[in-house]
């Protein structure tokens, strides 16, 4: 399948003209840590339904599969330190990983089927199974990590020999470089949550001070160079960091442990627009964004568009330069006619659904 025919073109040209653009609400998912629950709220509601209702431990980060259709979370404290996984609807639960040591940040690679997680001290990756379990780096107190499929490289935080630091390696963790050093004193203050924009070139971190209970976001370069505060130093800890890239979003939770207040708090990339999420009593130990299946969205972004074309062409014509282009995209967005492949016989319901007529 080559490019589209002089047919196809007015069709686009008459889609496109009619501005069509369809989307579907994203979800916030969170884990309650001292509630041992996990939770979501529709992001323009924000009407919560528990997902689980208690789980083995007090769950800390949480990671979505989409293409798998899996949620995995962690757990650590008073309790087993696990790593769990359950259907999006929280169902299906299952341990896949039991550890000695505390299980903290998770990510997941869905495309190569990996999961990766950091208990107290080491990195680990293992199929999504929980199978074939790999330690790729150890030392000091690894707090969280996050990886970038773009560049093909894992990032994390960690304290070690009074320093907080980023740091990041090859997917196999090898070729580990620091990128940041003195992000606080590595023992009561540091960055933890972590996050990365391949695209723009940035790295972001949150930062707790465990002694004042103060924090705030700050990014970088990917190579380390010019930190900045993205938000200011605020009266509580920074903890768990998300991007939601396709909406331009920083998310990010806040957390006083005195009082066991918590909140979810978001801002474009830049810093602007800082707002908390109208979502009371909550103490969320870690966050994901679940972005709601669009059909038709090919790149990703939330939309069926006119910048969804060329992607749909390339999906059809070159999965394998598809995938390498959009590598956290589902190829079955353009399953249009529904029966489960991506082929020839998508392109009339593509059209009709950018065009205005019925999708799926
Ligand atoms: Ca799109
Ligand atoms: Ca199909």
């Amino acid at each position: 399948m080559g490019s589209p025919s002089l047919a196809r073109r007015l069709l686009i040209a008459a889609a496109l003209a009619a501005g069509a653009s369809v989307s579907n609400a994203d979800w916030i998912l969170w884990t309650e840590f001292n509630a041992r629950t996990v939770k979501q709220a529709d992001l323009n509601t924000f009407v919560v339904q528990t997902l689980i209702a208690r789980t083995a431990g007090p769950p800390v980060r949480i990671a979505i599969d989409p293409l798998g259709g899996k949620m995995y979370w962690t757990t650590a404290g008073v309790g087993p330190n696990l790593l769990q996984r359950a259907n999006l609807d929280g169902t299906g639960i299952e341990t896949i990983i039991t550890a000695v040591f505390p299980v903290l940040g998770v990510a997941i690679d869905a495309q190569a089927g990996h999961v990766y997680w950091n208990e107290t001290n080491s990195i680990r990756r293992a199929n999504l199974d929980g199978t074939n379990v790999r330690i790729l780096g150890t030392g000091g107190l690894i707090q969280d990590m996050t990886l970038d499929l773009v560049n093909q490289k894992l990032y994390l935080t960690r304290w070690v020999g009074g320093s907080g630091r980023v740091e990041r390696s090859n997917l196999d963790g090898t070729a580990r470089e620091t990128l940041v050093s003195g992000i606080g004193n590595g023992s009561l203050s540091g960055p933890v949550g972590i996050g990365v924009d391949a695209a723009g070139g940035k790295v972001y971190w949150g930062y707790f001070d465990f002694l004042s209970g103060q924090g705030k976001v700050q990014r970088a370069n990917l190579d380390g160079t010019n930190i900045e505060n993205v938000v200011p130093l605020t009266s509580d800890g920074v903890d768990a960091l998300i991007l939601d890239l396709p909406n331009h979003k920083i998310y990010w939770t806040i957390l006083d442990f005195n009082v066991k207040f918590g909140a979810i708090q978001r801002a474009d990339l830049d810093g602007s627009n800082i707002e908390q999420l109208p979502l009371t009593g909550i103490f969320p130990g870690g966050i994901a964004i679940l972005r709601v299946p669009c059909p038709g969205d090919m790149n990703c972004d939330g939309r069926l568009d006119g910048a969804d074309i060329d992607p749909f062409f390339l999906a059809l014509g070159d999965p394998a330069a598809y995938l390498l282009q959009f590598p956290t995209c589902d190829p079955l967005n353009g399953d249009m006619n529904g029966d489960g492949r991506l082929d020839g016989g998508d392109i009339d319901p593509f059209f009709a659904c950018l065009g205005g007529g019925q999708c799926p």
